[in-house]
């Protein structure tokens, strides 16, 4: 069979790529034709997406991947991390920069959210676990300090939904993304005007919903010029990187949990419903859709941001390391010295992580971590037992336990974390695909392009093309007391009144 070729742009906060896939037959592969920096920019007191050079990259990304080409690429989605998003006028020009979801003051409009409706409420009514980033307590905040700027033909747009709009001229909000924003009413694919109205947000600013796997629209006639690529399709694929990282789940059965696992780690299940119950809006589980219509019940956490933060902090220092030095490092280093809860607030804003990290671990009386390798371990160890506390919680909430636990996304590329993981988790890891994103964006291209059938399907394709790594625990007992350690200095102290 001859090979269909798309062009997933996928933007994380390690970096943005852009991938040429192709399929051929039933085998997926992947190449990666442009990689570049995703930096934020804080401007004063704020902090922005950098939109206009991200627009300039990906058309580089583009022109990259038709170069030289014989076949026509038929497509290209973008993907993008959750929640944030920009505003556009009638005439579709972007009214601002778009703001980060890390930018401090998002803090301020939750709580004033929270003063109109209750935690309890949000949760309820949207399926989504209130968090200082949701898009909806940024609009809030966004609305409050420019109301006048807000006209009735003003339009939201998520990242990716931005991103295909100035490549197709068409504006609709992809559901995977919308699912992330608390705007959604539970496990649906449409907007929750009662919330809307509570809390006085305009209805015009959202435009439709489109479901996952959607052709919106041409690439534009300009753009077709000034890039040479040739005329192609712009969809919406599963718009959210992590709803694209769990399309390309090579599981071939249900009883799984999975940990995509980049700058974050989504850590969680794939259910027919949302779980809503005070306890697992205690634990802090959220419910966001899938491409295939599901939900992923899961928990934010952080992944390898404090790796990458403190690698950043070393570099302004003069102390360049690459991963594998880091990794190196930390396998020299004593085990299970001094844990920190990498998800804590302390770590949520870029800065001096190794301090912090010291910080933490001195509060809680533990040995303080000095060196690099030491400081490193302690972010793995953290990391896996963190994993570990949250497949034991999805245990609680679902009454299920996962038999296995696939991981995706470049925490894979970290043998060190893989091991740990199924060290302290005591199930096997099977890791890979490295670029899920990606993958999962690609697949739902061609199901919108009809050369897929399902969900189902391109799982199927995924396991006839890349080979995972499997890792079976090891050290269990060592891991069990370092568990216990944990839980004790993070999560019975917070328990108790
Ligand atoms: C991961 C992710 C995650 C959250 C966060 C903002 O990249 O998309 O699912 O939504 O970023």
């Amino acid at each position: 069979a001859k090979a269909a070729y798309v062009l997933a742009a996928d933007f994380g906060a390690g970096s943005g790529r852009v991938v040429r896939g192709a399929l051929e037959g039933r085998k997926l592969t992947l190449k990666e034709v442009h990689r570049f920096p995703n930096d934020p920019v804080q401007l004063r007191a704020e902090l922005y997406w950098d939109f206009l050079r991200l627009f300039h990259e990906l058309k580089q990304g583009m022109q990259k991947g038709t170069e030289g080409m014989s076949s026509p690429i038929q497509s290209i989605a973008v993907d993008t991390w959750g929640v944030d998003y920009g505003l556009v006028d009638g005439a579709g020009r972007l009214l601002g920069n778009p703001r980060h979801y890390r930018d401090t003051r998002h803090a301020r409009s939750m709580n004033d959210v929270l003063a109109m409706v209750s935690e309890q409420e949000l949760y309820s009514m949207s399926g989504v676990l209130p968090q200082q980033i949701n898009s909806l307590f940024q609009l809030f905040g966004e609305l409050r300090e420019r109301a006048a700027d807000v006209r009735p033909d003003t339009r939201l747009l998520f990242m990716p939904d931005l991103f295909h709009y100035y490549l197709s001229g068409e504006q609709a909000c992809e559901y995977t993304i919308a699912s992330t924003s608390g705007l959604l009413h539970t496990g649906e694919a449409r907007w929750n005007e009662v919330l809307m109205s509570r809390l006085d947000l305009p209805e015009s600013l959202f435009p439709r919903l489109v479901q996952p796997g959607t052709v919106l629209g041409e690439l534009t006639g300009d753009l077709v010029q000034e890039l040479r690529t040739g005329p192609m399709n712009v969809v919406s694929a599963g718009s959210h990187d992590t709803a694209s990282a769990l399309a390309a789940i090579p599981a071939t059965q249900s009883d799984f949990a999975f940990i995509s696992c980049g700058t974050w780690s989504l850590m969680g299940v794939e259910r027919e419903s949302p779980v809503l119950s005070d306890l697992s809006h205690k634990l802090g589980f959220t419910n966001e859709g899938t491409v295939s219509g599901k939900v992923r019940t899961l928990k934010n956490r952080s992944g390898l941001w404090l790796l990458q933060e403190c690698k950043r902090q070393w570099q302004r220092e003069n102390r360049c390391y690459s991963y594998q030095e880091l990794i190196q490092l930390a396998s020299t280093a004593t085990a299970h010295q001094s844990f920190v809860s990498p998800g804590d607030d302390v770590f949520m804003s870029p800065g001096d992580m190794p301090a912090r990290i010291r910080q933490q671990c001195q509060s809680a009386g533990q040995s303080v971590p000095g060196t690099v390798g030491e400081i490193v371990r302690c972010i793995l160890e953290s990391l896996a037992l963190e994993f570990r506390q949250t497949l034991d919680e999805l245990e609680q909430i679902t009454g299920t336990k996962p038999a296995v636990i696939h991981m995706v996304g470049g925490g894979v590329h970290n043998r060190m974390l893989c091991q740990f993981t199924a060290n302290a988790a005591g199930v096997p890891v099977i890791a890979g695909p490295v670029e899920a994103s990606a993958a999962g964006n690609c697949l739902m291209q061609y199901v919108a392009l009809g050369e897929l059938g399902s969900l189902s399907d391109a799982r199927e394709i995924i396991g006839g093309s890349f080979e995972p790594d499997i890792y079976t625990p090891e050290q269990q007992d060592c891991w069990q007391e370092a568990y216990g350690t944990y839980q004790q200095i993070y999560v019975l102290k917070q328990q108790q009144p």
